[in-house]
């Protein structure tokens, strides 16, 4: 088969942000563009030839045609085999899992996560490294730099090969396996969990609810929750991947998830829900009546640790994203085990789970994860809960008012501007930086700043330093104030605001957060001027 050589000019604007290239659907169909980005990618990993690739995405619009492209090209940049999930489908986590158990080089997951799907919509790509995780900012500079600068792309001159159906052939030198989505993964959770004890709980009484939002977790808790462990069926709801996610947003919170939460609060409602978002790789954690939110979710299972088989020898270490609250810190302290700050995005947490100095980690944004793949996982998260609800015996705001009554409750919000003209973001972070100096010190928000800054990591294994992490107000009494600009969004800026406040004394445990926030959140709109700069008087998401 002939291997073309395909001319082709730079795009500006392939930078990889928090996790990957995230564009609107229309930018990736533009002649050449989608190519370029996966020729960026093969540069930056010359080690390639006659290695294993993994190769999957999320199922929105776009993902079959995108697999074509890159099965082409991987054959004729000399990749030695290409594991597709079958119908192009794979979870991040999944990814992750085979490139783990099969000893593959490296993988492509085609998925712009939580945002919303369809030919208007977004579309992703990133790449994986062997330890199964993003690739680290290293490889991810070395894509930029190459798409900057790329000329031509190879690929081959051959029709669209079938991926319906499990199998392996050849595409000129490359073999290609089409295989089951969902095998290895639910092999690598029944090693973690003990399915004979989450089937004894599904047989008694316990009921729950899981919301796929017609994403990519569907298949994998169809086969796993009801399949294998014997919910009763029904127990997951939209469970069908559709490439526009059904027209929703599948980002597991009380305000796109607001079906599950209605029904959770409800009269009817079952024991425990979850949901998870548009790759599998976060998740929604609610009890009957009450939501978790993501840090204390990470604490909690921290601190129960023990009672999850894979994990009876307790943890190594844990590691949570800067704006994440600090309730697992206080849970490491108290076990004696070291706890890690990153920046935000999974790729942080890589170097410290390969170096077996964390064995749980998570971010606040629906993310929690384990040494046992290189991603955040959403359904791990949901089997880690079913097993300490298992174990302990206890409902879910039962495990969580004592956690809070031991450890004190750190209340945490998180206030999004979306969408707000890329300049007026711009200008809000380069305001805030320069007044910094100036408010260490101040009493604000009825507090003292004790310190501020632009949060800057050094990795402790490897050296490398991220810097312009997001700006922190940090005071006396252990309140923080974190701003920073997401590297995921596809239109104009948008702006994160992350409150938190710890509170030792269990009477107050039981408060509204945006009440017990107030002060601070009131700080956070003066500090930013984002009213006066973009005319937005709220949020367009609260979490
Ligand atoms: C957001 C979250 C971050 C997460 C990232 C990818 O990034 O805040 O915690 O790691 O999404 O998650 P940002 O830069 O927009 O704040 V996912 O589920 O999109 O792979
Ligand atoms: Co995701």
């Amino acid at each position: 088969m002939a291997v073309l050589t395909i001319p082709t000019q730079a795009f500006p604007d392939q930078r990889p942000g928090t996790s990957g290239l995230r564009k609107k659907v229309s930018v990736f169909q533009q002649p050449h563009y989608l190519e370029n980005f996966v020729q960026s990618i093969f540069a930056a990993i010359p080690d390639r030839k006659g290695k294993t690739l993994v190769l999957g995405g999320d199922g929105r619009f776009f993902n079959r045609e995108a697999i074509q492209i890159i099965l082409r090209m991987a054959a004729a940049n000399g990749w030695g085999k290409v594991m597709v999930g079958r119908g192009g489908l794979l979870s991040t986590p999944a990814v992750s899992a085979i490139i783990r158990a099969h000893h593959a080089h490296g993988g492509i997951i085609l998925s712009a996560s939580h945002n919303p799907a369809g030919p208007h919509h977004d579309f992703g790509i990133k790449y994986n490294i062997s330890n199964g995780g993003p690739a680290p900012e290293k490889i991810t500079d070395a894509i930029w730099a190459g798409s900057k600068s790329i000329q031509s792309y190879q690929t081959l001159d051959t029709a669209d090969v079938d991926i319906d159906h499990d199998g392996v052939f050849q595409l000129d030198d490359m073999t290609v396996e089409i295989c089951d989505p969902v095998r290895d993964y639910a092999e690598l959770m029944a090693r973690i969990f003990d399915f004979e004890t989450l089937r004894r709980l599904f047989n008694g009484n316990f009921r729950m609810r899981f919301d796929a939002m017609h994403a990519i977790t569907g298949p994998y808790a169809l086969e796993i929750l009801e399949n294998q462990l014997g919910a009763p069926a029904g127990t997951v709801v939209n469970g069908i991947p559709l490439t526009d996610f059904g027209g929703g947003h599948p980002d597991p919170n009380l305000v796109y998830a607001k079906s599950l939460a209605d029904y959770l609060f409800g009269e009817e409602a079952p024991d425990f829900g979850a949901a998870s978002d548009g790759d599998g790789d976060r998740n929604m954690i609610l009890g009957r009546q009450f939501f978790v939110t993501p840090s204390d979710s990470l604490a909690a299972l921290a601190a129960n640790a023990t009672h999850i088989p894979g994990y009876h020898g307790g943890l190594k270490g844990v590691a949570r994203s800067m704006p994440t609250s600090q309730a697992v810190d206080v849970v490491a302290q108290k076990l004696g085990i070291p706890h890690y700050e990153t920046p935000t995005g999974w790729k942080f947490f890589g170097n410290l789970l390969d170096a077996g100095k964390i064995t749980f980690c998570g971010e606040e944004s629906f993310g929690t994860g384990s040494d046992h793949v290189r991603e955040k996982d959403g359904l791990w998260a949901v089997l880690a809960w079913l097993s300490v609800i298992a174990a302990t015996g206890k409902s879910v705001a039962e495990i969580v008012t004592r956690h809070w009554q031991e450890f004190g409750r750190h209340y945490y919000t998180r206030h999004d501007y979306e969408g707000i003209p890329a300049s007026a973001g711009e200008e809000i972070m380069a305001t805030l930086t320069a007044q910094l100096p100036v408010l260490t010190g101040q009493t604000l928000a009825g507090r003292i700043v004790q310190t501020t800054d632009d949060f800057a990591y050094t990795d402790p294994i490897d050296g490398s330093i991220s810097s312009h992490q997001g700006l922190r107000l940090l005071f006396s009494d252990g309140a923080r104030l974190v701003f920073r600009l997401s590297g995921t969004g596809t239109e104009g800026a948008t702006l994160r605001i992350y409150h938190e406040h710890l509170e030792q004394d269990a009477a107050r445990q039981h408060l509204d957060p945006q009440r017990v926030l107030r002060e601070l959140i009131a700080l956070g709109k003066d500090l930013t001027r984002i009213e006066k700069l973009t005319g937005r008087k709220a949020p367009t998401v609260i979490t």
